[in-house]
């Protein structure tokens, strides 16, 4: 056995294995590996010829069964590498009081390294199981592209007014397609709306478009992704492939479906089949995927998995964040600045609540832009925003969930005179009016949400309010320039 001391070692990286189990030749290969010093302590005299092929590594005897320290043990780290458990603890019983113990033993079914050590190494269970995950990925993309490999007119489709997610993942559908040569094309079947889906889409510059009749009939291999085809009420399309994170319906029939309703989003699954396949993941897909991810979890807060956690490792730092940002700043419109500098300036703070009403609106989109808006105030925990749209009084809350819960506070304010609801963060109420005129709304508005106020302290809210809307109205009350 070595003749040279531990101790003479003197590294910083010294690591000392104790042991003779089938672990310690690996462990000791993967140390020396890295250049790693090694000292090892057997009671094994065949060990030292294992392991005669490693350099850097020194073995010497130790007292059968482990029974006692050996002289000149040198500093942690230690791996114990016995079996069975009982022996590891005899062994700890006269290392030096340390943390940095490992214990790797030699694998055991269903049962984890025995409790009070590190362990060195992932379990082998675990990593089988990791293996056999990325093989059924790896399928899965394979059996997509023998799919689309010979067709004529592979059509992607998105339903209705395509949201983040679903374009992240058509976009990640069409590159798994296009690398086995086919040419997608990814298409909508309603309108899209929100501003911000259009800003992506000008940002992205790919030809996603909205879906014409002919095309369906064309196309010889359909996939459906953040959706199912039951979504579509009238002639839902004849899809070959489902990719969704939607609640599965029980009419969802396709040759290849991948449907995993615990996942926050489709733009996962997505990342995950091309992660898995090595298809790089380009700037503008990153960032398209990450605001699909971003959008459906509400930024990783709500139905989210460790699948979602970990694809949201693979992509943010690939995408544009200063665009993403941005994006998620573009949420009032230019035109209601005026409304809403009018709402600002016709408060009623009382107490947490800062409350507005409009008077008669355009658009209930106002009152969720001041209410969301609001919350930022220091001090203020819920917003109440109201307005006279058409024949109905709309209300608007927002609270921090914290301290109110505004779900509730709209439930008992409004529900017997219409319908309302929601839930901690969120609330609205529809008060379905008779043709009455704007003023009394305002009382409806008082009595209703204050109904244990003095009423004293009501009749005054009522008077302010009233002033409020018979003063000059949003868009005459202040010489803003608007540009
Ligand atoms: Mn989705």
């Amino acid at each position: 056995m070595g003749r040279r001391r531990a101790s003479t070692y003197g590294s910083t990286r010294l690591i000392t294995v104790i042991g003779n189990n089938s672990q310690v030749v690996p462990t000791v290969g993967l140390l020396v590996g890295g250049n790693i010093p090694v000292v090892v302590y057997t009671d094994d005299p065949h060990l030292e010829e294992a392991l005669a092929p490693y350099s850097g590594v020194s073995v010497f005897p130790i007292a059968k069964d482990y029974t006692e320290a050996p002289p000149d043990l040198p500093d942690s780290p230690y791996i114990i590498a016995v079996n069975p458990d009982t022996l590891a603890r005899q062994i700890r019983s006269w290392l030096p009081r340390t943390f940095a113990i490992f214990h790797t033993s030699s694998e055991h079914k269903g049962r984890n390294n025995a409790s009070g050590f590190l362990n060195l190494s992932p379990s082998p269970t675990n990593h089988r199981k990791h293996l056999l995950r990325r093989l059924s990925t790896l399928r899965r993309v394979d059996k997509i592209c023998d799919m689309v490999r010979h067709a004529e007119f592979p059509l992607i489709l998105m339903y209705a007014d395509p949201d983040p997610d679903a374009i992240g993942a058509a976009l990640a559908l069409a590159l798994i397609m296009k690398s086995v040569g086919a040419q997608p094309v990814i298409r909508y079947t309603g309108e899209v709306q929100r501003y911000q889906n259009k800003l992506m889409l000008n940002f992205l510059k790919e030809p996603i478009e909205r879906l014409r009749d002919s095309e369906l009939e064309a196309a010889d291999v359909v996939a459906v992704v953040d959706a199912q085809p039951g979504f579509w009420k009238h002639n839902p399309p004849n899809a070959h492939i489902v990719i969704d994170h939607h609640p599965v319906r029980e009419d969802t029939k396709a040759v290849y479906c991948d449907l995993r309703d615990h996942y926050g989003s489709t733009s996962s699954i997505l990342i995950e089949y091309l992660h898995e396949a090595g298809i790089p993941i380009r700037r503008k897909l990153a960032t398209a995927l990450l605001y699909g991810l971003m959008t459906d979890t509400a930024d990783l807060s709500r139905h989210t998995t460790s699948a979602d956690i970990k694809a949201y490792d693979l992509v943010h730092t690939k995408a544009d964040l200063y665009f993403l940002s941005r994006l998620a700043k573009s949420v009032v419109p230019i035109n209601m600045l005026d409304q809403i500098s009018w709402g600002i300036n016709h408060r009623i703070v009382f107490r947490d609540l800062m409350l507005i009403h409009f008077g008669e609106i355009q658009t209930p989109d106002l009152l969720v832009q001041v209410a969301d808006s609001m919350l930022l105030t220091c001090g203020i925990n819920w917003v109440v925003c109201a307005g006279k749209l058409g024949d109905k009084l709309v209300v608007v809350f927002r609270g921090d969930g914290h301290r109110q819960d505004v779900g509730s506070r709209a439930r008992s304010a409004f529900a017997k005179i219409g319908s309302a609801g929601g839930h901690r963060t969120m609330g609205r109420a529809e008060i379905p009016l008779g043709g009455e005129h704007v003023d009394t709304t305002v009382d409806l508005l008082i009595n209703n949400l204050f109904k244990r106020m003095a009423q004293k302290q009501r009749e005054k809210f009522i008077r302010i309010l009233r002033n409020y809307l018979h003063g000059p109205g949003p868009t005459e009350a202040l010489p803003l320039i608007t540009r």
